[in-house]
């Protein structure tokens, strides 16, 4: 194949030998590209393509997925298990049997040792929604640990509690064919171009056609905002009050949606009361928003006949995530911009599979969007699983961010991990490792055998990935979406559903007669994602979240369903709440008073930057998979940091020189990229690279999604010699 003018080095892609191609769904961002993977005489993964009948991509796909066949085969899958006795032994191989045998011994000592609640499980947004359900029944059904969370929480936890807050339930409303109606688009702290590729093309296919304004509110300069009508350079963690400033503009001018108010919602006159406060003159010395800016966005948006806002990290990383999503849908209440074509308030998710895991994980709740805290939930859940009712908890345990510090201070002794990488990922990297090091029995349950926190593990099961197992993703837009198995997981891998079965196998026989759990009967437990899918169709017949009408054949006909899907909507629907009624008892959406609390790290003489973190294009989280990949982690192998010349200068730094960046938990060392993205008094570094930016970071917790604020911190930056910093930056950017 050429590509490229002919006559002047065209670029040139090997035909690949291509047996068969598989349908599949992206295993990387929540975009949710339904694409083929290319299988080989051999059964190897060696190309992708995009599936051109499909409404999301339209055959397109972002670099990540066009090279995603390189995933099988990069360096260290795991392909067996591997157990040690004590942490900084060698590992030694092991089989299924032994490893399976001693975690569910392990595992069970723990508990009657320390108390049930004593092992935590933590989980991801990376493996199907059939793998999710089958854990969740695992963990609450005979595990019966209430530490159970995923890496959602440093994820989509703020939208989660900001979507349960306003309207008595998660689920976005919205959609990307909503781009194709709206006449006015904001997006807060989200970089569409280069974290969700594809979306960024449907939005803007739709733009240049339409011609709708829109609005970016990010501190950086991102190639969204310079696309965009207007820019709001808002100062770090100041969202919130920007919102409330818009609000108290559009009521001022009586600009609100009074019918809709009256007919859908409630605490309209606590919010009026509270808004009065945050007039734009006084909005715009605390965000950095002038005030005639504010104005005209407020008018904008509450004139035009239809507007959405998006957002994604910047919004839900921050001490306020669950209040500025909150504040987002009170935006869009006032004005009635929820459940219409182009009205909507769309969180932008983040892992393939963010969304499966809110669904059926179990991990804050039960499936289906069901609570622990409703008797009735519990009674439903309790009698269809065969499990004594009295087994559940009443509430949600601890989140993610609470478990570790919980291992701190003695009250978790055992962990399992599956698919996430916490060592490279999670806030003050310091703290982490500690709190591993403490653990009696530490289980890594991932692809790659050679992540970051199986440096701490006893046991490390190999599990297959996206591609090697069949199963089923949710994407931004509730669109349940199936990958089918392409190829064999290597040597001994197994799929996470298959690893989980297997322990339910031995925790049953164990459990038998010893402990009223499990109620007299049978209890089934799935072996394959067909099994769970049935289960999932059941329990979600007649929630919000109904797969009742969804099949694995009907998915790749349609190339992805929205739920809900049933009796009423037999071929999904793109929107929630058309009707406007909600999920809180009274059918009413909630709008809620926001007030703003300070209390970010912010900078000062000693520690005179913001630090910002984030993402690019070319990466995947913590590079166990990018950064194996040549043609992909070439853009970027090293650590680096976006700075402003002007602060370069006065540092006396230049382009490529090294740096190192120190804050009140840890120093960094990282290569200065000058650019005017970023303001003078505020830098970013990438989250990609291990034992770097996350070394750095505070990560206060939003109060009720108790999701860490990546993107607020303070540091010091000076610069150090080529020599010193070369052999720290090589181990941080871990060669492979
Ligand atoms: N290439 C690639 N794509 C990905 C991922 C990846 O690792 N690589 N990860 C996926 C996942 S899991 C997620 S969650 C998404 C994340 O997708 P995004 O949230 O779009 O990505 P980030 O780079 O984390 O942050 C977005 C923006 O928030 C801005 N920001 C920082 N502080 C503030 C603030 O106080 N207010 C506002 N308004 N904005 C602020 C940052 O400057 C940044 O431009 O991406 C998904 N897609
Ligand atoms: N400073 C800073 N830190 C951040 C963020 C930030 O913006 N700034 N963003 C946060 C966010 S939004 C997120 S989502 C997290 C992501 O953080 P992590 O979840 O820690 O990142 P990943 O590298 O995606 O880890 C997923 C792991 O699952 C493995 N895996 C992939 N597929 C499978 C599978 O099918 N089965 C199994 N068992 N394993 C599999 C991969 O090899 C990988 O090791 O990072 C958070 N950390
Ligand atoms: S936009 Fe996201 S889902 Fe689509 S190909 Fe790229 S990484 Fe995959
Ligand atoms: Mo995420």
């Amino acid at each position: 194949m050429l590509f490229g003018r002919s006559h002047k080095n065209p670029i040139t892609i090997a035909e690949k030998p291509v047996d068969k191609w598989v349908y599949a769904t992206c295993g990387y961002c929540s975009t949710g590209c339904s694409l083929e993977v290319g299988v080989d005489a051999q059964g190897r993964g060696v190309s992708v393509r995009g599936v051109t009948d499909a409404d999301v991509n339209r055959g397109k796909l972002c670099l990540k997925g066009i090279f995603e066949f390189e995933v099988f085969n990069a360096p260290n899958r795991g392909k067996t298990p591997l157990y040690r006795e004590a942490t900084f032994d060698p590992y030694r191989e092991t089989t299924w049997d032994y490893a399976l045998d001693q975690m569910s011994t392990k595992m069970q000592q723990i508990q009657s040792r320390y108390g049930r609640d004593s092992f935590a499980i933590v989980s991801t947004g990376q493996i199907y929604t059939e793998e999710f359900y089958a854990l969740g029944k695992l963990v609450r059904g005979l595990i019966g640990s209430n530490n159970y969370d995923g890496n959602t929480t440093l994820c989509m936890a703020s939208a989660v509690s900001g979507y349960k807050r306003s309207f008595g339930s998660d689920g976005p409303p919205g959609c990307y064919d909503d781009f194709e109606h709206t006449e006015c688009l904001m997006a807060i702290g989200s970089n569409l171009p280069e974290q969700h590729p594809i979306i960024y093309w449907r939005m803007k296919d739709a733009r240049d056609r339409r011609g709708f304004p829109l609005i970016v509110v990010d501190p950086r300069v991102t190639m969204l905002a310079q696309m965009a009508d207007m820019h709001l350079p808002i100062l770090p963690g100041t969202d919130l009050v920007l919102l409330n400033a818009l609000a108290h503009v559009i009521l001022k001018e009586g600009l609100e949606d009074r019918d809709y108010i009256k007919a859908h919602t409630t605490g309209f006159d606590d919010f009026a009361a509270l808004v009065a406060d945050y007039d734009p003159v006084m909005a715009a010395k605390i965000c950095g928003i002038d005030e005639d800016t504010i104005r005209t966005v407020a008018r904008l948006y509450a004139k035009a006949s239809s507007a959405m806002t998006i957002w994604t990290m910047g919004i839900n990383q921050s001490t306020h995530g669950s209040d500025g999503v909150c504040a987002i849908n009170n935006l869009n209440l006032i004005t009635g911009n929820i459940g219409k074509p182009g009205g909507t308030a769309l969180s932008i998710t983040g892992q393939c599979n963010a969304m499966g895991t809110r669904e059926f994980s179990s991990c804050s709740g039960l499936p289906g969007y069901r609570q622990l805290e409703k008797e009735t939930d519990r009674a439903f859940m309790a009698n269809y699983w065969g499990v004594n009712e009295s087994f559940f908890p009443t509430k949600r345990g601890l989140f993610e961010t609470d478990i570790f510090p919980a291992i701190e201070t003695g009250e978790i002794k055992g962990l399992w991990i599956v698919a996430t990488n916490p060592m490279t990922s999670m806030p003050n990297t310091a703290r982490i490792q500690k709190a591993l090091e403490r653990l009696e029995f530490l289980v890594v349950q991932d692809v790659y055998s050679d992540v970051e926190t199986t440096k701490y593990a006893h046991l490390f099961l190999p599990a297959a990935m996206w591609g090697e197992k069949e199963g089923t993703f949710t994407n931004t837009e509730r669109r349940v979406n199936l990958v089918r198995a392409a190829m064999q997981p290597p040597g001994e891998a197994k799929p996470d559903i298959w690893i989980f079965a297997q322990l339910a196998k031995r925790l049953v026989k164990h459990l038998d007669g010893q402990e009223r759990r499990l109620r007299a009967g049978p209890f089934n437990f799935p072996e394959t994602t067909a099994d769970a899918f049935k289960e999932i169709q059941e329990v979600s017949k007649g929630r919000l979240c109904d797969y009742s009408g969804i099949t694995y054949e009907k998915i790749e006909r349609m190339r992805g369903i929205q739920w809900p899907c049933n009796e009423s909507h037999p071929d999904g629907a793109p929107r929630l709440y058309t009707d406007g009624v909600f999920q809180h008892p009274d059918g009413r959406a909630k709008i809620i008073p926001l007030p703003f609390v300070d209390n970010n790290e912010r900078p000062d003489e000693q520690y005179p930057f913001w630090l910002n973190t984030g993402r690019v294009v070319e990466h995947w989280h913590t590079r166990t998979k990018t950064g194996k990949i040549g043609n992909i982690n070439k853009f970027s192998p090293t650590p680096f940091m976006e700075m402003n010349p002007a602060a370069a200068q006065r540092l006396g730094l230049t382009q490529m020189d090294y740096a190192r960046v120190r804050s009140r938990r840890s120093s960094a060392i990282v290569l200065v990229m000058l650019t005017q993205r970023v303001a003078p008094d505020a830098v970013f570094i990438p989250m990609h690279y291990y034992d770097c930016v996350n070394r750095l970071v505070l990560g206060l917790l939003d109060p009720y999604s108790r999701q860490p604020a990546y993107k607020q911190s303070a540091v010091s930056i000076e610069k150090v010699s080529d020599q010193e910093a070369a052999g720290i930056a090589n181990l941080q950017a871990r060669s492979y």
